[in-house]
């Protein structure tokens, strides 16, 4: 797998990272921790468990599209591509993807969690043996290294899929998809997943399941800063909080303290009154022309889209814009 230094290296920057974030979110007045964090390796398995809840729609709608809509996917992107994809996790909606797509040159999941891409990236090289499988742990809202595969693609597609970008704020998400069309360069594509349900009962029920996956999932960054970071958590002594604020089109995730309390994270401690929250993740939902005026102000534009039957989520196929001349394109850290 390619990352930069040696493991343990690699793995001492993680932890100094995850520390800067976590001291600086809980240090200011609205406590934050990065969502980024959720995925540890029991994260990402609570994670792989939320996507096969009944009331976790995206997953199943967006599996739909690929299903049904891949060969039309595929034809879009054109052949010899190399497929670049955000946020890889078990790479299961890859699959529909890489069985389509005409010659395919590389496939570059790309994922924080190490666990997770080494075992998916083993399992699609033995299964996809004329793909060329280049797996890279990193953390994809920052600059990272794309390797070079043997043979020459025709352009670069980013597969960017099961609403991810709807954890960045819209300004962060057009930072984001401007660097992903830097990345790919004029021509090149991005195929993103986004949700797009309107309905508030069932968004707010997907993000707070009748068998408590989601509490246990927002909870368990507790339980990572205490392995981690040495914290003191109490996890019964806060509470999962998922609710739709339908002004700014986003569920807000919180962890909300039970009582009044002081925790120590690395020696250093910060107070909590009761009810006050640990704000951890947005998820936006958008409607289609909202999402293609977004990507619109980052440079790639809306070429065509699929929905689900009950259009909950959509898959858009969005090409890079010529890029404005007297940019830095910088591919390596
Ligand atoms: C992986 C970002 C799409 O926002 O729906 C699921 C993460 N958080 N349940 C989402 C998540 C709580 C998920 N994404």
């Amino acid at each position: 797998m390619r990352d930069s230094g040696t493991l343990a290296s690699v793995a001492s920057r993680r932890r100094c990272e995850f520390l800067q974030d976590v001291l600086t979110g809980l240090g200011t007045a609205s406590k934050n921790v990065p969502c980024k964090y959720f995925y540890d390796k029991r994260g990402s398995e609570l994670f792989d468990r939320i996507c096969k809840l009944g009331e976790y729609y995206l997953t199943r709608s967006e599996l739909s599209i690929m299903e049904a809509s891949a060969p039309e996917l595929a034809e879009q992107i054109g052949p010899g591509a190399m497929v670049v994809e955000f946020g890889s996790g078990s790479s299961v909606k890859t699959r529909y993807l890489l069985d389509a797509l005409l010659e395919c040159v590389a496939y570059v999941p790309v994922d924080i969690s190490s666990e997770h891409l080494d075992h998916a990236a083993a399992e699609l090289a033995s299964d996809y043996p004329r793909i060329e499988i280049l797996p890279v742990c990193a953390d994809f809202t920052k600059p990272f290294e794309l390797p070079l595969p043997t043979r020459l693609p025709s352009h670069s597609a980013v597969y960017f899929p099961g609403s991810t970008i709807g954890n960045f704020t819209p300004e962060l998400a057009i930072a984001l998809l401007r660097r992903i069309a830097l990345l790919v360069g004029q021509g090149g594509g991005l195929i993103i997943g986004i949700d797009v349900n309107q309905d508030v009962a069932q968004i707010e029920a997907a993000y707070n399941d009748s068998l408590g996956v989601t509490a246990r999932f927002n909870l368990n960054l507790l339980r990572r800063i205490n392995d981690d970071l040495e914290g003191d958590f109490r996890l019964d002594s806060f509470e999962h909080r998922a609710l739709y604020n339908a002004e700014l089109g986003r569920v807000e995730l919180d962890l909300v303290s039970r009582i009044d309390q002081c925790v120590t994270v690395a020696g250093e401690g910060f107070t909590f009154s009761e009810g006050e929250a640990i704000h951890t993740e947005y998820s936006y939902k958008y409607s289609i022309p909202a999402f293609a005026a977004l990507a619109a102000s980052a440079g790639l534009s809306l070429h065509r889209y699929w929905t689900d039957r009950h259009d909950n989520c959509a898959v858009l196929h969005l090409v890079a814009d010529a890029q404005e001349t007297g940019v830095l394109v910088s591919r390596a850290n």
